[in-house]
Formats: C-alpha cells, sequence, structure tokens
C-alpha cells in the first residue's frame, strides 16, 4: 500500500518528467511532496510539472483513485479517511516524504499550512518548508498578537485594546473611548469563531464571560480581547510575495465580502470599492505589517473597509488561500511558482513598480452543498461533471465525472474564474461560464452563482459582507440536482406521451441552455418547482 500505485508508474513515465528547460534552477529543490488533496493539490502538481520538478501525492483511503492521486508523478497512502487520521498526521507526512525523497513540502491551505509546529518539523527534517518562517506563523496566528504588531508597525488597526482583557473595570474607559457596539474577540479565534457584539454596558460582563467561556472550549486558550465593532465591512485583502533577502511586492487586493457563515464564496480582483490611491495605501501598510513579523513567501494581509473607504488591519493569512488565482488572472504572475522560488532561494524577479494589474477577475466557489437544505453538504457520485470552457475562464478542480464527493473533507469541488477587460465584462463572462457547468449526481451552488451574477446590486458592484443574508433572505436557490426531479417526470411524459401515442417532441430552450430540455419535458407533466428568484 506505500509503494506509487501503478497507474501513477504509468503516468511517470508517459508524461511525468519534463525534459524541457523550464527555467528554474533544480538543485534545491528537484522533487517536492504535496501535504494535501483536491483542487489544490491539483494545483500544486501543476506548478510543479511547469518547473520540471517530480511531485509526489499523499492520500487517504477514501482518495485512492482521486483526481491528484492519478495526476501526480507518484503517489503514497497515509492512512484512513478522516483526515485527522492521515492528511493531518504530520509524522506519517514526514515519513513518507523521506522514503519518496523529497527536498521539499508544499501543505496548500487548510490541514497543515498553517502550523508552526509542522512547518518546524519539517525544517528540521532537512526538508524545505514552502511557506512562512514557523515563527511568523505562529505570531501571526494568535491574533491578539498580530494586532500588536499591526498597531507597532503603525499600520492602521480598528480601534480598541491591545491586550487580553482580565476585568471590565480594566477597560471601560477604553470602551466608552471607542464607544459602542463594540466586538469581543478571542486571542485564539479567526474565521469569525468565539466572536460576541456587545451594544451596551449593561451587556458587557455577561459577554465577557460567555465569549471567554467559548473561546476555552473551542481553542483551549480563553484570552479575549476587544475592537470596535465596524457594520456591514467589505473584507479586502492584499497578497503580498517576500524572498529570503527582505524584497516584498503586494499584488493588488482582492474582495471577499461575498460569503456565508464566514466561509467566502465568490472573490474578485481588484475590489470594485478601491482606488489606485487606497490600494497603495494598503499594500504599503500591508507590507510593513509583514516587515514587522519577518514574513517571508506568499502571504494574506485581511482588513475591514468602511463605506469612507477607512481601512483597518484584520488578520494574517499565512498560506496560500483558496481565491490565490483572481490575483494570478490579473497579474499574470504565477503565485505557486514564485512560493516554490522563494523557498528555493530565489530573489523576487520583479520590483513593485514592475507589477501591473490587467482587466478583472472573479471567482465561484462550487461546493458540493444543497442551497434548499440550507446548504448542508451533498455527497455521492458524481454522475455527470462536466465543465465551462472558453475565452477568459479558468477552472481549478479536484474532481471528475465519475468520481466520489467524500464526507470526510471539504465540500468544496471546483473554482471556476471569469477574467474580462472590465468588470462587466468578467461579469457577463462568469455568468456565461457558468451556465457550461452540467453535474449532476450531487447539489451544487451553481445556481447560486448565477443568481449572484444576476443580482443588480453585485452587477454594480455594490457589495459588502451582509450581501447573502441582505439579497437572499429567504435562502432559496434552485441546485442542479433539480434536473433528477425533471427526468423522473420527463421519463413519465414520454410514458404518458406513448400511451397516447403521440411523440415527445424536442423543444429548443431559448435562454442558451439554463434550462434543461428534462426540465421542459417535465413540466409538461404539471411538475413546478420553486421559481427562481
Ligand atoms: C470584525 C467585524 C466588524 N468589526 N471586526 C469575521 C471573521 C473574523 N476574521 C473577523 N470578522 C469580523 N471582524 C470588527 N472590529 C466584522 C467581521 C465580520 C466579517 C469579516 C470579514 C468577512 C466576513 C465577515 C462577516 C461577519 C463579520
Amino acid at each position: 500500500m506505500n509503494l506509487p500505485s501503478p497507474i501513477n508508474l504509468y503516468l511517470a513515465g508517459a508524461r511525468g518528467s519534463c525534459p524541457t528547460d523550464t527555467g528554474f534552477d533544480t538543485t534545491m529543490i528537484k522533487k517536492i511532496l504535496i501535504a494535501n488533496r483536491g483542487e489544490i493539490a491539483v494545483r500544486v502538481i501543476r506548478a510543479c510539472r511547469e518547473m520540471g520538478i517530480t511531485n509526489v501525492a499523499v492520500f487517504s483511503d477514501i482518495d485512492s483513485v482521486a483526481k491528484h492521486v492519478r495526476m501526480a508523478d507518484e503517489a503514497y497512502h497515509i492512512g484512513p479517511s478522516p483526515s485527522s487520521e492521515s492528511y493531518l498526521v504530520m509524522e506519517k507526512i514526514i515519513e513518507v516524504a523521506k522514503k519518496a525523497g523529497v527536498d521539499a513540502i508544499h501543505p496548500g491551505y487548510g490541514f497543515l499550512s498553517e502550523n508552526a509546529r509542522f512547518a518546524k518539523m519539517v525544517m528540521d527534517n532537512k526538508l524545505t518548508w514552502i511557506g512562512p518562517p514557523p515563527e511568523a506563523i505562529a505570531r501571526m496566528g494568535d491574533k491578539l498578537e498580530a494586532r500588536v504588531t499591526a498597531v507597532d508597525s503603525g499600520a492602521p488597526v480598528v480601534p480598541g485594546f491591545k491586550s487580553k482583557i482580565e476585568n471590565v473595570e480594566q477597560i471601560i474607559d477604553e470602551v466608552h473611548k471607542v464607544g459602542f457596539p463594540i466586538l469581543i474577540k478571542a486571542a485564539a479565534g479567526g474565521g469569525g469563531k468565539g466572536m460576541r457584539i456587545v451594544n451596551n454596558e449593561e451587556e458587557l460582563p455577561k459577554a465577557l464571560k460567555t465569549a471567554a467561556n467559548e473561546a476555552r472550549s473551542a481553542f483551549g486558550d480563553d484570552r479575549v480581547y476587544f475592537e470596535k465593532y465596524i457594520p456591514k465591512p467589505h473584507h479586502v485583502e492584499i497578497q503580498i510575495l517576500a524572498d529570503k533577502f527582505g524584497n516584498m511586492v503586494y499584488l493588488g487586493e482582492r474582495e471577499c465580502s461575498i460569503q456565508r457563515r464566514h466561509q467566502k464564496v465568490i472573490e474578485e480582483a481588484p475590489s470594485p470599492i478601491i482606488t489606485p490611491e487606497i490600494r497603495k495605501k494598503m499594500g504599503e501598510a500591508a507590507l510593513k505589517i509583514a516587515s514587522a513579523c519577518g514574513y517571508v513567501n506568499a502571504g494574506t494581509v485581511e482588513f475591514l473597509v468602511d463605506d469612507d473607504l477607512n481601512f483597518y488591519f484584520l488578520e494574517v493569512n499565512t498560506r496560500l488561500q483558496v481565491e490565490h488565482p483572481v490575483t494570478e488572472m490579473i497579474t499574470g504572475i504565477d503565485l505557486v511558482k514564485e512560493q516554490i522560488k522563494i523557498a528555493s532561494g530565489e530573489k523576487l524577479s520583479f520590483k513593485q513598480d514592475g507589477i501591473r494589474i490587467h482587466g478583472h477577475a472573479i471567482e465561484c466557489r462550487i461546493y458540493a452543498e444543497d442551497p434548499a437544505a440550507n446548504f448542508a453538504p451533498s455527497t455521492g457520485t458524481l454522475r455527470s461533471y462536466v465543465e465551462p470552457h472558453g475565452v477568459g475562464v479558468r477552472v481549478d478542480s479536484g474532481v471528475y465525472e465519475g468520481a466520489q464527493i467524500p464526507i470526510f473533507y471539504d465540500p468544496m469541488i471546483s473554482k471556476m474564474i471569469g477574467w474580462g477587460a472590465t468588470r462587466e465584462e468578467a461579469v457577463a463572462r462568469t455568468r456565461r461560464a457558468l451556465t457550461e457547468y452540467r453535474i449532476s449526481g450531487v447539489c451544487t451552488t451553481v445556481n447560486f452563482h448565477l443568481a449572484v451574477m444576476d443580482n443588480e446590486n453585485f452587477k454594480k458592484g455594490k457589495i459588502n459582507t451582509h450581501f447573502i443574508e441582505e439579497q437572499f433572505p429567504d435562502n432559496v436557490f434552485s441546485s442542479k440536482e433539480e434536473d433528477h426531479v425533471y427526468k423522473a417526470a420527463a421519463v413519465s411524459a414520454c410514458l404518458y406521451d406513448f400511451l397516447e401515442n403521440s411523440k415527445l417532441k424536442t423543444r429548443v430552450s431559448s435562454d442558451g441552455g439554463r434550462e434543461s430540455n428534462w426540465k421542459i419535458a417535465g413540466r409538461r407533466m404539471g411538475v413546478s418547482r420553486t421559481p427562481e428568484k
């Protein structure tokens, strides 16, 4: 089981090695282990192959024929399906890295990517860690330390407190200075966990207690701090790259306000609200914070932006992010290749004034979720799976037709990125590309994304972190799974027609195929579903 699977031995011989001169010096890094799965593992494999680097996948029981395993030069089994017994087991991954003879480990996002202990373990085993220094990961992972680092660097930070809250008396003067409402946050938190809005002084003692209790049970760390609450902010983040010689650049911003339950759904670059002046200010603030924590490799500095375009530091993500492609599309810079080059000790090959923003890119995260069931994960077999193509369209996916969508991992199956010369063109192209997805067997969020592309506020760039709840309050979207309902109905319709001795005539849908023929046939049988908004 620990040998490369036969399919990969075949592929490696057939097309794995890259004989052409890629311009990358493989003296330091010849072979990389990718400690991840799904679309991000595929993304890193692609970068490796373009650079002439041999790539090694790892897989759990259920992933033995997953797309990343099929594409890799070599693949090693690392344990049972639950990630706690496979993708998260540091010792197993180090063991495979040694057995396979790799030079470096790329963690992708999620899993071990922001685990400072793992980064250190990789380095202690004389392997190259394709990520930031463990000290920077640890420092930014603590949201209170990150806040203090940002304050000391001179970057704008939300008004609030710089240290752990001990009791109400200690903070009450500060609270009145910034004014209600305030937001209590957990030092060990992030991603929205353990936050509490406090509207007045009466609520304060109880809120402090519950926030600390929640933080203790969620993170084993009850430290909390507070910030002024910024209502309906934009979430805008700056992509940075830093080499080992102190060279740093920012690659513009990404607008990530469209999210639900603190999970991003649609991201775009550039942000529709950010001006060149604010971009420069935010970029420079991001680099100050990165310098202050000795940052190296790719990273993201998150900011909250209010309607007056005041921006405030929020968090640093010490990893490659899901939404990195929108930045790649508008800058022409391959972030994964840059990560690998930085880790191998190369200097950045461009300076800030060499970075240009070209056009506009929008990413839709396609999740295997059922919008009709409050976006619960939808698992099963991808009975049909057809991806969009054509001008200005990029699809990064971790699946293929016939693949299983397991219950064990994140339900994101595909990312579709539409590029256009202007935001209007990017929206139209993203919408067009979405109509080309043909997915059955599981429910997906494709139709939700279509509804957003047709939303008047979205089209005008009027979005903030409350967009989904405000624009789609009743949560009703059709999903492609509906086709099954229509198929069943259409089969009945055929039977009915047969019995009536009349032919089922083909009708062509007039709106670019958004409505399937099954649906049209189904409707003839009087099947009606919740209409789209
Ligand atoms: C805030 C905020 C308003 N004011 N901080 C949510 C995730 C975590 N990283 C920080 N978050 C927020 N912090 C202050 N002082 C509003 C949010 C917030 C949010 C931020 C980014 C994207 C989506 C969000 C959804 C709800 C709340």
